[in-house]
């Protein structure tokens, strides 16, 4: 039996040891620019891969239905106090397993099946977890959109209130995956007030730069805000559940356990931990500063270089291509970025056709190479060097793409990760 709690994975399973070994050096060797993922510390990796994964745990500090939770106690609570501190709240819940998962369990804590809701559209850079229809949020909730102007790319707040009072939602939501704007949670929660709606705000890929100072924070808005730890947050996968005062804790309690989870993921709650540490040390705030710098210079450069910008530039770490006056499909682009190192995804941009094969849009997220170290200036060759694979000829493509090719691999030299000490 000694070898099986000496022996690594790389002795045991060599497929998955493999497998594992090609994905650090992928990491390593190509430019992440998927908006939702980060690069986390060797400290949230050390909590992610400790023994507290053995450990079983349901309910909360100090009332457990299982015995031995001692130590997962003072993860627990010391993630629930961070979380509290850096965004100055009076309830946090931090087991959600992701940010589906706090949503969902908004959902159980606030409404009826059947209840309206009101969000934002998926193709305007909503969440699936807010009421698409092929999602639970869809099918068992009454799911109403609003948009976007299609002239400026931008929330129109009047459309919204016009919206609101239509359909006289039972919860309003705004926040999620796409909208590189910066989003009026005063005037929303106005709204919301107005025809008698709760407000949730997912902030799942903004929950970084709230903490760290550079966006508004909703929590003196919203009834309750959700977020996941892992995008510009910088933690492990799990989300969070938020909320200003104590209202809704005794009915959020319920409905995370034994609502819509059972036990928790110890381990993934001392990662959290971890990470919302180091989201109150000074430096996160510096962190969240360059990264919106970064998302500016990006959007920038890909303007000189002939790409069309979504909203015409950013104020967060998202900036959204628009193809189609350049004849290319999101899906293409992402392939051919993707023969020059450099990792994205095709995404649905305002107004786009419903079939993620016809989708136009590409989304560019900075979070994870401003955690490498980019700066400015690496974000502006970068801007031009996609701009050039983009916008080249096919005659010219495949020199641009060597030459890409070139620059990605300089870049990761120069800003190296998890290398070995
Ligand atoms: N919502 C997905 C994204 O933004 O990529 C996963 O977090």
């Amino acid at each position: 039996m000694s070898e099986f709690f000496a022996s690594g994975v790389a002795q045991t399973d060599p497929l998955i040891a493999n497998a594992l070994d090609q994905e650090l050096t992928r990491q390593q060797n190509q430019i992440e620019l998927i908006a939702s993922e980060n690069i986390v510390s060797r400290a949230v990796l050390d909590a992610l891969g400790h023994e507290m994964t053995n450990k079983t745990l349901e309910g909360y500090p100090a009332a457990r239905f299982h015995g031995g939770g001692q130590n997962v106690d003072i993860v627990e609570q010391a993630a629930i106090d961070r979380a509290c501190d850096l965004f100055d709240c009076a309830y946090a819940n931090v087991q959600p397993h992701s940010g589906s998962q706090a949503n969902l369990a908004v959902f159980f804590a606030l409404l009826k099946t059947g209840d309206k809701v009101l969000s934002l559209d998926l193709a305007a850079g909503g969440h699936l977890s807010h009421g698409l229809g092929a999602n639970l949020s869809g099918r068992w909730f009454e799911a109403h959109h609003y948009g976007v102007r299609e002239e400026t790319g931008v929330i129109d707040y009047d459309h919204v209130e016009s919206r609101a009072q239509d359909v006289q939602p039972k919860l309003l939501i705004t926040g999620g995956s796409a909208y590189p704007r910066a989003l009026d949670f005063e005037r929303l929660a106005a709204i919301a007030k107005k025809v008698g709606a709760y407000f949730l705000v997912d902030m799942a890929h903004i929950a970084g730069l709230v903490a760290g100072g550079v966006h508004a924070s909703p929590l003196p808005h919203a009834d309750i805000v959700t977020c996941t730890t892992t995008k510009t947050l910088r933690g492990p996968r799990g989300g969070l559940i938020l909320s200003r005062d104590e209202t809704w804790r005794k009915k959020l309690q319920s409905a995370v356990f034994p609502g819509v989870q059972g036990s928790l993921h110890t381990q993934v709650l001392a990662a959290k931990a971890v990470c919302l540490g180091e989201a109150l040390q000074p430096e996160f705030r510096a962190y969240a500063q360059q990264v919106v710098n970064n998302a500016k210079a990006l959007a920038s450069s890909l303007q000189k270089g002939g790409v069309d910008i979504v909203s015409g530039g950013t104020d967060t770490h998202i900036a959204l291509l628009n193809l189609s006056n350049l004849g290319m499909l999101g899906r293409q682009a992402e392939a051919l970025l993707d023969q020059a190192n450099i990792t994205c995804n095709k995404n649905p941009i305002p107004f786009d056709a419903s079939n993620p094969n016809d989708w136009v849009g590409v989304r560019l997220g900075v979070a994870a190479a401003t955690t490498r170290g980019f700066k400015e200036t690496e974000f502006i060759e970068l801007g031009q060097t996609i701009a050039g694979i983009l916008t080249a000829d096919e005659n010219a493509r495949e020199t641009q793409l060597a030459d890409a090719r070139a620059v990605t691999a300089r870049m990761c030299e120069a800003h190296p990760i998890y290398w070995q000490g």
